[in-house]
């Protein structure tokens, strides 16, 4: 990592430093809320978009254009690698990811082969691009995890429930751990090989593991996430851990080894940094939908998050989830400026 990046607000507070403000970035910063973006998608779907390194780069670079945040992410989707190593998938407009044959049984879990870097040179290819246009300012890497990565291949396409997902889980536990493992050693590879090309900042989305009950999370998911920690941990590169409705699993989401634990809207951030308990970083967490009230909402609650992130070691402002498409990019672009302001030290 360059010595500037190293010093950047983003990393020093993932690193529990301390900061001449709280660092400020959005998951899902890029994408449809923005008119940019909807005109350089225009007649390109999801997955072409996402192997083409000019509108990997662009598409990167538009929300930290806009509205100054401290981080910029990879615009890609986690089911990038599974689609690079040959799974027969789509990005569906207004569905998300969309499996053909769904993943059930051990010839299925036997199309899972090994992910090499050779398998996606765009990645490799748009990250150093990045690295350079980008300055000091991180770029942070991502992959879906095990569990989230799991559930598209289970149930064929996105879920609420997470049926099919469970019953492999509960019903055939050979099976789940054998697929798990596989999903793990994909993930390693693909984390490691965007650290290797020069992303600064990596974060695991587990997005759905908040169907798991704790003890479940601990038997048939920590053994997969704890790995993929434990693979980075010689890198350089903080390394944050994310899900939705885990409010219940935040210790556990610790325990696996990340040094930043991302935390939905539903726990405050100060319950949140007993939860996880010392020698983590936080981030997030204002609830997405607070964008669409009144300005004079939206500051109030900033200033709860930031003064309940307070009682964490460090902290990322961010949502608690993606930023929603219809969201007005103005709003995020005075909350990007009333956090760098309040919270200016
Ligand atoms: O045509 C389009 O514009 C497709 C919409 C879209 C976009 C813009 C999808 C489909 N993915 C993305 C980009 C994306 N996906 C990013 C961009 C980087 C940024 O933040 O700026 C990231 C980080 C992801 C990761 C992702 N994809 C996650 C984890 C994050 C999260 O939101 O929890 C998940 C669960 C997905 C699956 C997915 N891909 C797309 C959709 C609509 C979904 C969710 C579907 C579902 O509800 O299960």
């Amino acid at each position: 990592m360059n010595p500037e990046t190293a010093e950047s607000p983003f990393v020093r507070a993932c690193r529990r430093l301390p900061v001449p403000h709280t660092p400020v970035w959005y998951m899902r910063q890029a994408g449809r809320s923005l008119p940019e973006y909807r005109a350089v998608r225009a007649d390109v779907p999801m997955l072409t978009a996402c192997a083409t390194p000019d509108l990997i780069v662009e598409i990167t670079m538009q929300p930290v254009r806009r509205y100054g945040v401290d981080a910029a992410i990879f615009f890609s989707d986690i089911v990038v690698p599974l689609k690079a190593i040959g799974i027969d998938l789509d990005i569906k407009p207004g569905v998300g990811p969309v499996v053909a044959d769904p993943i059930r049984d051990t010839a299925g879990v036997d199309t899972l082969r090994a992910l090499d870097p050779g398998d996606v040179p765009y990645v490799t290819e748009a990250i150093r691009t990045l690295t350079k246009e980008l300055g000091a300012t991180p770029l942070i890497g991502f992959a879906g995890a095990p569990f989230t990565l799991a559930s598209y291949l289970i149930e064929g396409g996105p879920s609420k429930s997470h049926d099919h997902t469970k019953a492999m889980m509960y019903g055939d536990p050979a099976l789940w751990h054998a697929l798990m493992g596989r999903l793990t050693d994909i993930t390693l590879a693909y984390l490691r090989l965007q650290a290797d090309a020069g992303a600064s900042a990596i974060q695991l989305f587990d997005s759905w593991v908040g169907a798991v009950a704790p003890e479940d999370y601990r038997e048939f998911v920590l053994p997969y996430t704890s790995r993929i920690f434990a693979g980075l941990a010689d890198l350089d590169v903080p390394r944050i851990h994310f899900g939705v409705g885990t409010g219940e699993l935040l210790g556990l989401l610790g325990e696996a080894g990340a040094d930043v634990v991302g935390v939905d809207w539903r726990v405050p951030l100060d319950e949140a940094a007993r939860r996880v308990g010392p020698g983590k970083a936080l981030q997030g967490n204002l609830d997405p939908a607070i964008l669409f009230a009144p300005w004079e909402v939206v500051e109030r609650r900033a200033r709860d998050v930031l003064t309940r992130g307070e009682a964490a070691e460090g902290h990322v402002f961010n949502l608690g989830h993606g930023v929603p498409p219809t969201t007005d990019p103005g709003q995020l672009g005075r909350l990007t400026d009333l956090v760098h302001e309040v919270s200016a030290r």
